[in-house]
């Protein structure tokens, strides 16, 4: 076994984070829809998390945001002229759309890539699977710049191999770690690899949500096992309950979230819960680890308060005495029934014993919790020190990105803001200085 760490990669809010109720099926994105949104104030919620946690000895980086308004996608749809003209045109004939390429989702980067440690692939590399995130139209050309990104930080191909997004079709909906837990007995040994989809393409038998998208394929998940070269004796897919899709929980990790041997999970997260614990059981033992489930009921907190909470949105880290914390958002304690059900878990003797809380709201505002705001990429000393070293949040980059942000991000973004085209000349200077900070010239194509 192998020294590793779990390094979190959060997701920098960027300049242009707004509400414009893109994600159908997501319903705190819905209920915000075109309400002013505040980039500043997104931004330092999610640095002060970071650095919270970097200051508590847990391994954190970020990845930095992208360059908004994407003029690939409106000059695509037949917007032409300057920037300023191709602006000002989608704003007033195709306003979703310019909210769409103004969108600041790549700050969720639990949907920018599947990972495989080294521990868990057939050539022992690191193997990254951009996602295409192709249900949505203002997530669905992330990749792109996600790809590009991942190839700056993790460029060294001895230890990383990171393969483009599956073909952007219905077939092969990917929405990457969000529907994606690792299982095993510590981070650098071999672990199970849990996939969770929420349709299956081509059987028109299986059972699929039927008022909201269901946004991962088992085709997906699939495919991406086979790119990372994993072993199926230690691969389980399960299919998320269509209903609780239904009800708003549109990636797995609104419902679920695994740590080492820990797998805390809503009773209603899986269609077929105890074959899944079943299939998991009996890979772990492969792995020489025993499962510990925390089953949450729907008695002690329903599907519509985990939503809400978003109880299951939450990091779980290792500690150094072996028990965990759990990250929760704020609005945890906000909620009587999950704050009741909190308080009974921690004082329970298992292996959650502590609570660090955050306000995200900004972030929540659009249905992302600690869990959307952060990739997890466990990684080897070697592998860690191969890794682009800018991105490693420290006090000192902390330092210089709240000064950067206070000189860059305006602190209120109404709907209307986004048909301004002095909007785009700031998030490009913003971005333009960003590189130098990260050390990653050439990040953006401008
Ligand atoms: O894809 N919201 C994101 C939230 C992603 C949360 N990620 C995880 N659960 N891992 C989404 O639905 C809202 C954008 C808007 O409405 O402006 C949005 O894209």
């Amino acid at each position: 076994m192998k020294n590793a760490r779990e390094y979190n990669f959060d997701g920098l809010v960027g300049p242009s984070h707004n509400y414009a109720g893109l994600s159908f099926g997501n319903v705190a994105s819905f209920s915000n829809v075109k309400s002013a949104s505040n980039p500043k104030q997104a931004a330092l919620q999610g640095l002060a998390k970071m650095r919270s946690l970097a200051a508590r000895g847990f391994a954190q980086a970020l990845l930095p945001p992208q360059m908004r308004p994407s003029f690939r996608l409106l000059r695509g749809i037949g917007f032409t002229g300057s920037d300023a003209d191709v602006i000002t045109k989608a704003y007033r004939e195709a306003p979703v759309i310019l909210a769409s390429a103004y969108s600041a989702s790549p700050m969720w980067t639990a949907n920018a890539a599947t990972v495989s440690p080294s521990a868990d692939t057939a050539d022992a590399r690191v193997h990254f699977t951009v996602a295409n995130l192709n249900n949505k139209l203002h997530r669905s050309y992330e990749h792109v710049q996600t790809e590009r990104t991942l190839r700056a930080l993790f460029g060294d191909e001895r230890h990383f191999a990171v393969h483009e997004a599956l073909p952007s079709t219905p077939a092969f909906g990917d929405e990457g770690a969000a529907n994606h837990t690792r299982l095993c007995a510590g981070h650098g040994s071999p672990g199970v690899e849990l996939f969770v989809y929420g349709r299956v393409e081509f059987d028109p038998d299986a059972p699929a949500p039927q008022h909201y998208p269901a946004r991962q394929t088992l085709e997906a998940s699939q495919a991406v096992a086979r790119l990372h070269g994993l072993d199926g004796t230690r691969t389980v897919f399960a299919q998320q309950a269509p209903d609780t899709v239904d009800q708003g929980v549109f990636h797995n990790d609104v419902i679920a979230v695994g740590n080492d041997d820990v797998l805390f999970y809503h009773q209603r997260a899986f269609l077929d819960e105890h074959g899944t614990l079943h299939a998991l059981r009996r890979a772990m033992a492969n792995v020489h680890a025993e499962l510990r489930a925390v089953r949450v009921d729907s008695s002690e907190v329903s599907v519509a308060d985990a939503v809400s909470s978003y109880l299951f949105n939450s990091q779980l880290l290792s500690k150094p005495d072996g028990r965990m914390a759990l990250v929760v958002p704020q609005e945890c304690h906000e909620n009587p029934a999950v704050s009741r059900y909190l308080q009974k878990l921690t004082a329970s003797g298992g292996p959650i014993d502590e609570l660090i809380s955050f306000d995200l709201r900004q972030s929540m505002r659009n249905g992302g919790g600690p869990a959307c705001l952060r990739l997890r990429v466990s990684l080897t000393d070697e592998e860690a020190g191969a890794m682009h070293q800018g991105v490693v949040m420290t006090d000192a980059l902390h330092a210089r990105l709240v000064a950067w942000v206070e000189k860059h991000y305006r602190d209120r973004l109404s709907p209307a803001d986004l048909g301004d085209p002095a909007l785009a000349i700031e998030v490009q200077t913003a971005l333009d200085e960003l590189t130098g900070i990260l050390g990653l010239p050439g990040l953006y194509e401008f």
